[in-house]
C-alpha cells in the first residue's frame, strides 16, 4: 500500500490522556486554536511578544520582521543577546545553579553528571581558551566530537564569543570533513583523540589529520583536542593543543560576546539534490527562540522533567534539542555517548528506567531495530524494564510508519504517554508540524497539525492550494523566526532551493511532498520529492553518492536510487557501468565490496550503498537523461509497468533485474 493510501485509511484516534492534557503549557485544543489564531491576527505581533516573554536581551529589538531584501528575511533585527547566556547565565540567576544540566552516560555506562554552574564555568573557561588562541566574533570553527559534554561546551563556548560553530558529524570521512572546513573558512577545529562506540574506539584526531593534509584548509590555524581515550596521537608542533591545556588556568567566568539577533549562531551542511553539501545557516535570536517555544510547546517541558533527546549533536536534532533548546528553558537532559545496541538491544530502556527519564526522542528507525531485537530476545524485550517515569515520547527524522508508532506507544508509552511525531529539517531549526501532547488527538503515522505561527500548506505545481485528500508539495507560506537564512557562501543557491520562481519566491519548499486528511486536516509526510534519500533518518543526496562513484577509476556511470527499507526506512542501491566489462559472481560481489568502501571513505560509512548492480549501460531517454523512476521500480523488485518507449535501451532493464 502506497503511503497515499495507508495515511488515508489509518482511523485509530488516541486522545491526549486527561492528567495530561489537564497541566500541559498548551492545554486542549482551544489553547492551540487561539495561539494560532492570534499568529493569523497580528502575525509580527504574535512573534514579538513572544520573543520578549523567552529571550533575555540585551538590547531589545525594536522592529519585528524586515521583508525588504526577501527571502533574505531578518527578524529582530535591531535587538542584541547572547545564546549562550541565555542558556547558562540565566539559569543561575533563576535558581537553577545547582540544578543538573547534563547526565551524560559514556559508552561503558560510566555517569558524569553537571549542574548548570559547573557547565557554565565550563564553557566560559574553554569561551576563555578560544579567545586566547585570537578566535573571535564572526570566525568559523569547525567541531568534529564524539557525543560528550566536552562536545556541548565547544559549541556553547563558541557561541559565547560570537564565532560561528560548524559541527561534522563524527561518522564523515576525512574527504567530507576537508571540504567542510574548506567551504566553512574555518580557523579552528575542535576534535578528539578518539570516540568510543559500541566498545570499540574509532580515530577522529587522525582522520582530521587526513583531512587537512589533503590541503586546501591554509585559514585553518589550530587545532584543539580532547583526550576522550588517551589513545595514540600524532601533534602538529605549533597547531595542535590538548583540549585540557587549552582550558587550563583560565578563569570561570567569561564576559559574553553581544551579537546581533541575525547573527549567524552556526553553520550545518546537509544534503541537497545536487552533489555540494549546503551550509544552513542559521540566525542566533530566531532560532533560540523556536528552540525554547518548541521545548515547552512541543515537550510540554517542566521543571522536573528529565529529557532525553538520543540524537548526535553532529545532526541539527542534536543542536537543536541537545545543546541549545534543553538548556536554555532549564532543562535536566541526559547526553549519551553510545549506541542502542551496546551492551545489549535494552540500552534505551535500561537508561530511562536508571536515569527515571520522563520524556524520550529518538527515531524511526531506532525504534524498527528495536522492536527487531526485541522479537528475536526476551530479555531486551522492554517489558522487562521500570519506564513507568516516562510521560511522553517523541518521533523525528523520518515518516514513523503505524506498526512501528503502535509498538512504541504500547511497549514504551505503556498507552499512557502521547507521542509527538515532529516533522522538521536542518533548514527549519525547529519543529514544524507535529502534535501539541496535551492538546492534539494522535493518529498513527500523522504529524498532525502545524505550531502555532508556522503557516504549512499542500500546494500543487503552479503553487495553488490543493484540497485536503489530495496529495503534493508541501510549503511555509510565511516566513518564521528559526528558519534557514542562507546557505552558506551561496546566496543563490538559497534562493533556487527553497523560495523557487516557479513559486514567485514566496513559498519555502520543504523538499517533501504531503496529503491532509479530508475530514481532519491532518498532514502526513509521503517522502522528498527531491533527490534526497533518507537511510536511518540521515539525509543524503543521490548525486552525491553518485560523484563519490565515479570518482573511483573503476566506475564510468552511476546511478543511486532509495529502496524501501523495513528497518532503515530506505537503502541506498547503485546501479553502476563500470570503465572494463560487466563483472559476474564472485568478481562482481569483490567489485561492489571495494566500491562500498570506497564510498565509505569518500563520504562516510552512512553512505555506503546497501546494493550494488553491475550493467553493461543504464537505461536513457534518447536524450541521454538517466530514467531513475525506471531503476526506482527495478531497485524494489518489481515489474516495469511504465512506458519504456522512450528507452534508447529498453534490453537494458532485464540486465538491471537482477541483484547480484
Ligand atoms: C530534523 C531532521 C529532514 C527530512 C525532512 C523529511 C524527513 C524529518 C520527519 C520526516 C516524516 C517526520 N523527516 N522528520 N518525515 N515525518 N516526523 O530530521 O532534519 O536531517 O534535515 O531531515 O527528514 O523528509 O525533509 P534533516
Amino acid at each position: 500500500m502506497s503511503e497515499i493510501e495507508s495515511a488515508k485509511q489509518e482511523t485509530r484516534i488516541f486522545n491526549p490522556p486527561a492528567e495530561f492534557a489537564k497541566n500541559a503549557t498548551i492545554s486542549g485544543m482551544q489553547a492551540y486554536q487561539a495561539l494560532r489564531a492570534e499568529a493569523e491576527r497580528d502575525y509580527e505581533g504574535f512573534w514579538a511578544r513572544l520573543a520578549r516573554e523567552n529571550i533575555e536581551w540585551h538590547k531589545p529589538f525594536t522592529t519585528t520582521l524586515n521583508e525588504t531584501e526577501a527571502p533574505f528575511y531578518k527578524w529582530f533585527e535591531d535587538g542584541q543577546l547572547n545564546v549562550s547566556y541565555n542558556c547558562l547565565d540565566r539559569n543561575l540567576k533563576n535558581g537553577n545553579a545547582a540544578k543538573t544540566a547534563i547526565i551524560f552516560e559514556a559508552d561503558d555506562g560510566k555517569v558524569t553528571k553537571l549542574t548548570y554552574q559547573e557547565l557554565h564555568g565550563r564553557v566560559c573557561q574553554f569561551a576563555n581558551g578560544l579567545k586566547a588562541l585570537g578566535i573571535k566574533k564572526g570566525d568559523r570553527v569547525v567541531i568534529y566530537m564524539p557525543m560528550s559534554i566536552e562536545g556541548v561546551v565547544a559549541m556553547q563556548a563558541c557561541a559565547r564569543i560570537g564565532a560561528t560553530h560548524s559541527v561534522v558529524f563524527g561518522g564523515f570521512s576525512a574527504k567530507s570533513l576537508q571540504e567542510r572546513i574548506i567551504d566553512a573558512g574555518a580557523v579552528a577545529l575542535i576534535t578528539a583523540d578518539e570516540q568510543v562506540r559500541g566498545g570499540k574506539q574509532l580515530p577522529l584526531k587522525a582522520i582530521a589529520d587526513e583531512a587537512i593534509d589533503m590541503g586546501g584548509c591554509e585559514a585553518l590555524k589550530s587545532v584543539i583536542v580532547y583526550k576522550r581515550t588517551g589513545g595514540n596521537v600524532k601533534f602538529v608542533e605549533g597547531r595542535d593543543l590538548w583540549m585540557e591545556d587549552v582550558v587550563a588556568n583560565q578563569p570561570d567566568q567569561c564576559e559574553p560576546e553581544w551579537v546581533d539577533a541575525e547573527h549567524p549562531l552556526f553553520i550545518l551542511y546537509t544534503s541537497g539534490s545536487t552533489g555540494k553539501p549546503k551550509g544552513v545557516q542559521h540566525s542566533s535570536a530566531g532560532y533560540l527562540l523556536w528552540t525554547m517555544l518548541t521545548m515547552k510547546w512541543t515537550f510540554d517541558l517542566k521543571p522536573n522533567d528529565i529529557f532525553w533527546c538520543t540524537a548526535d549533536i553532529g545532526w541539527v536534532t542534536g543542536h537543536s534539542y541537545i545543546t541549545y533548546g534543553p538548556l536554555a528553558v532549564g532543562a535536566t537532559e541526559i547526553v549519551f555517548e553510545g549506541v542502542p545496541t551496546y551492551p545489549n538491544a535494552g540500552r534505551f530502556w535500561d537508561m530511562i528506567a536508571r536515569h527515571k527519564a520522563t520524556i524520550f526522542y529518538t527515531a524511526p528507525t531506532a525504534i524498527r531495530s528495536l522492536i527487531k531485537a526485541a522479537d528475536a530476545d526476551e530479555k531486551v524485550h522492554p517489558k522487562n524494564y521500570d519506564l513507568s517515569s516516562l510521560r511522553l515520547l517523541g518521533s523525528v527524522g523520518e515518516p514513523i510508519n503505524p506498526e512501528a508508532w503502535m509498538w512504541y506507544y504500547r511497549n514504551i508509552g505503556r498507552e499512557r504517554c502521547p507521542i509527538v511525531d515532529t516533522f522538521w529539517q536542518t533548514e527549519t531549526g525547529g519543529h514544524m508540524i507535529t502534535p501539541l501532547p496535551g492538546a492534539t488527538p494522535l493518529v498513527p503515522g500523522s504529524c498532525t497539525l502545524p505550531l502555532p505561527g508556522i503557516m504549512a500548506a499542500v500546494v500543487d505545481e503552479t503553487g495553488q492550494d490543493l484540497p485536503n485528500g489530495q496529495g503534493g508539495i508541501l510549503v511555509v507560506k510565511r516566513p518564521w523566526p528559526s528558519m534557514i537564512r542562507t546557505i552558506w557562501g551561496d546566496p543563490e543557491r538559497f534562493k533556487k532551493s527553497y523560495f523557487p520562481d516557479e513559486f514567485g519566491n514566496k513559498l519555502y519548499l520543504a523538499g517533501d511532498g504531503a496529503i491532509r486528511n479530508e475530514q481532519t486536516g491532518y498532514f502526513t509526510i509521503t517522502g522528498r520529492i527531491d533527490d534526497v534519500l533518507n537511510v536511518s533518518g540521515h539525509r543524503m543526496g543521490t548525486m552525491e553518492i553518485e560523484s563519490a562513484l565515479v570518482a573511483n577509476p573503476l566506475v564510468a556511470e552511476a546511478a543511486v536510487v532509495g529502496k524501501p527499507d523495513e528497518t532503515t526506512g530506505e537503502s541506498i542501491c547503485a546501479f553502476v557501468v563500470l570503465k572494463r566489462s560487466r563483472p559476474t559472481g564472485d568478481e562482481a560481489k569483490q567489485i561492489a565490496k571495494e566500491l562500498r568502501d570506497w564510498v565509505g571513505k569518500e563520504i562516510g560509512p552512512i553512505a555506503k550503498p546497501k546494493e550494488i548492480r553491475f550493467g553493461d549501460n543504464l537505461p536513457k531517454t534518447r536524450s541521454g537523461k538517466i530514467m531513475r523512476r525506471l531503476l526506482r521500480v527495478l531497485a524494489k523488485g518489481e515489474e516495469i509497468t511504465q512506458d519504456v518507449s522512450t528507452l534508447e535501451n529498453p534490453a537494458i532493464l532485464d540486465q538491471l533485474k537482477q541483484a547480484q
